[in-house]
């Protein structure tokens, strides 16, 4: 049964940059309403109303996974972690993007499925065997056809985007062999609770896991968590290893039951504790546009540093418009020079003097934190602010 628990009102499309601000009124039709629900059943959390995949993952698509230093990072690491540990003879990856994980494998041992030919095409110009496809069943006995089986299939990112998650395990199953692992990975519902970070949640991601959700998702598929990671990236995110129930080659760690113990101490299996979430949602978007009417009135600048689909959702909720935020700045080309979607706001190409101008930058790219405050550092010693509203608004010290 699912329990709508948090409304965070009309929103855009949270990747569609477009070359002129959006004026709300008078554009309804293209703003759909983000509300959150709980399944009381399944433990699962997902967003109410479902945008058609076409809408959302076309040939447009914005986002890189390579854009930055952390996740690039982070592929690598794994990379080296799958071919030590697993080392195996044909890795498949739903939602290759531009390739940040796969470019760390030989060609002949990886295939990328993409479904957004601008991405999609990075990698095949590079060489890699890549599907531009939308990941189903008749994908999958493609695939089945020209390489019999694939022992390891990984996915980041991906699988909270797809509404169809029967469709999504039944293809898994049908192309992963009998010893297979699958790994997927994406932000922890835990985490966004912990940091109250609500705007993890867009049209892109329809759900938001939990290792309790999780496993009781696979059950249905007679799969099987057999090892947990929690790692840093995307604000925190939970990495599942999993395998067939009859595959007895991996022993079940420790590690999973002590991250669904933990989930359920942090009452991830309850309604309540959804109920709490939405009310210190609420409290975040009063203190976070107290602190940019405070600043406006003082006639200081804020730019808003990375225009992730996170701050689509924060704009939007809290309405907040080039009055409190002058303009936003980013490193990905297919941003640059649009409007923030369903604002006023430009974004600016990023250079390394574009700070100057500004007294305060409004963290869009919060997830980055590290990254980008080691990479600003000359700016902040010389008096810019940094602003988070995670896990509640406030200056970064
Ligand atoms: O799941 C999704 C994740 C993985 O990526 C997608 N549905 C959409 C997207 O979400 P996001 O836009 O919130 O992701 P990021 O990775 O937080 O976006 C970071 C943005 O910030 C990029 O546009 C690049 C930009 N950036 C920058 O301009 N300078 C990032 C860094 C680190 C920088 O130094």
């Amino acid at each position: 049964m699912n329990k709508i628990f948090l409304n965070l009102g009309l929103q855009p499309l949270a990747n569609e940059y477009r070359k002129r601000p959006i004026n709300l009124s008078m554009k309804r039709g293209q703003l759909y309403n983000l509300k959150v629900c709980f399944n009381t059943k399944t433990k699962l959390v997902s967003i109410s109303k479902r945008i058609p995949s076409e809408k959302m993952f076309n040939s447009k698509y914005p986002y890189r996974s390579s854009m930055s230093k952390t996740m690039q990072s982070s592929f690598k690491k794994l990379s080296n972690k799958i071919k030590k540990k697993f080392n195996p003879d044909l890795l498949m990856e739903i939602g290759s993007n531009d390739g940040a994980l796969i470019k760390n494998f030989i060609k002949s041992k990886v295939i990328g499925v993409e479904p957004c030919k601008n991405l999609a095409k990075i990698t095949k110009n590079k060489g890699y065997i890549t599907y531009d496809k939308y990941w189903d069943f008749k994908l999958a006995s493609k695939i089945k056809k020209k390489f019999k089986s694939v022992d390891m299939i990984y996915s980041a990112n991906t699988l909270t985007h797809i509404n169809d998650l029967k469709n999504v395990f039944t293809s898994i199953n049908h192309l992963l062999s009998n010893n297979g692992v699958l790994i997927i990975e994406d932000p922890s519902l835990l985490e966004c609770i912990k940091k109250n970070s609500y705007d993890q949640f867009y049209n892109e991601h329809i759900y938001l896991f939990s290792a309790i959700a999780v496993k009781n998702l696979l059950n249905r598929f007679k799969l099987e968590i057999f090892d947990l990671e929690n790692l840093p990236t995307h604000g925190g995110s939970l990495r599942y290893f999993i395998k067939r129930k009859s595959n007895n080659k991996f022993k079940i760690s420790n590690r999973v039951n002590i991250q669904i113990n933990i989930e359920k101490i942090h009452g991830l299996n309850k309604l309540i504790t959804y109920k709490k979430f939405s009310i210190n949602v609420l409290k975040s978007k009063k203190k976070l546009l107290q602190i940019l009417n405070k600043i406006k009135k003082d006639k200081k600048k804020i730019i808003g540093y990375g225009a992730t689909a996170k701050a689509v959702t924060v704009l939007n909720y809290c309405n907040i418009n080039r009055n409190l935020i002058s303009n936003f700045t980013d490193t990905t080309p297919e941003k640059i020079n649009n409007y923030m979607p369903g604002k006023d706001i430009k974004i600016l190409k990023y250079n390394k003097n574009i700070l100057q101008s500004y007294h305060y930058a409004f963290l869009g790219a919060w997830n980055f934190k590290k990254e980008i405050i080691n990479k600003e550092k000359k700016f902040i010693k010389n008096g810019l602010k940094f602003i988070t509203h995670i896990p509640f608004p406030k200056f970064i010290d």
